[in-house]
């Protein structure tokens, strides 16, 4: 990559980092003017912006208002994004149907609204679950929408149980063949993915997308 667009994507990096709102819509739309690719604003910019925001979290070199900020200016950066990637609309034909959702007690949604809008473009139907979605529901909108996959979020170790208890539930209702599971967020890793016997990992919700249409396309 050039030294030029290196400068953009760490301004953009920057602006989300401080929380400043303004200065991240800015900075997103020079990004586009020097032909960054959308997709790549959104990991660089926004998901590692964002993780380096957690990490001075851990370190109390941060408090919440600051991680409340932060969120916001990614939404901002989204703001700016969303119409450029969903221009056009998506595939016509539908590539299966999904439910989504953040693990039970999990209110992240940032990474769950990315994948959801990729998803969709990639010409899924999707049922869009929410935050702090409990097993029992996914379980009854997949039913419900006769889903091919259940994709899940969760973005704290203390909320990756909420993935497994999915898979569980599936298996004690004698269903877990009706759907891929695929698990996904920040903390989550493949390990843990084939640990709780789930059938697919991304770190990135385009990743998640190309195995959605991989594991469909098997069914
Ligand atoms: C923004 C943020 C918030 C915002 C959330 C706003 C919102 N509407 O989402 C607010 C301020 C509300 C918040 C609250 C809290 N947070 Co918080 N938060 C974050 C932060 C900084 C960024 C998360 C984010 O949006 N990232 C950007 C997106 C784009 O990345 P992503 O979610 O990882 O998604 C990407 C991929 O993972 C993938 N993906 C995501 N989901 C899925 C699913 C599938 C199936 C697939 C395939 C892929 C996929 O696609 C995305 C794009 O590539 C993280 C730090 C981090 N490392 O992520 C902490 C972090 C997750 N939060 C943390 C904590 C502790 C909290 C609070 C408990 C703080 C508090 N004291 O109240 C509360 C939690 C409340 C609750 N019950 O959920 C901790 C969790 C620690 C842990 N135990 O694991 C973290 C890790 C910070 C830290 N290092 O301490 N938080």
């Amino acid at each position: 990559m050039s030294t030029d667009k290196k400068t953009l994507l760490n301004e953009l990096q920057q602006a989300v980092i401080e929380g400043d709102g303004e200065r991240a819509k800015v900075a997103t739309q020079k990004c586009l003017d020097a032909g960054i690719a959308p997709l790549e604003a959104v990991e660089f910019g926004l998901r590692d912006g964002l993780k380096i925001v957690g990490d001075r979290f851990e370190k109390l070199e941060l408090f919440l208002p600051d991680l409340m900020l932060a969120a916001e200016a990614g939404n901002q950066v989204m703001s700016v994004l969303e119409p450029i990637i969903t221009a056009g609309g998506g595939e016509s034909k539908s590539a299966g149907t999904v439910v989504i959702g953040t693990a039970k007690g999990d209110i992240h949604t940032i990474g769950k609204n990315i994948l959801a809008m990729l998803l969709k473009l990639s010409g899924f139907q999707v049922y869009d679950l929410g935050a702090d979605v409990p097993a029992t529901t996914f379980l009854e909108e997949a039913r419900k929408h006769k889903a091919d996959v259940i994709a899940i979020s969760a973005l704290m170790t203390s909320t990756m149980p909420g993935q497994r208890e999915v898979v569980r539930l599936l298996n004690d209702v004698h269903e877990r063949e009706s759907y891929e599971v695929l698990v996904g967020g920040a903390p989550v890793t493949q390990n843990w993915a084939t640990e709780i016997g789930a059938d697919g990992y991304s770190e990135t919700a385009s990743g998640g997308v190309a195995l959605a249409l991989k594991l469909v396309a098997k069914k």
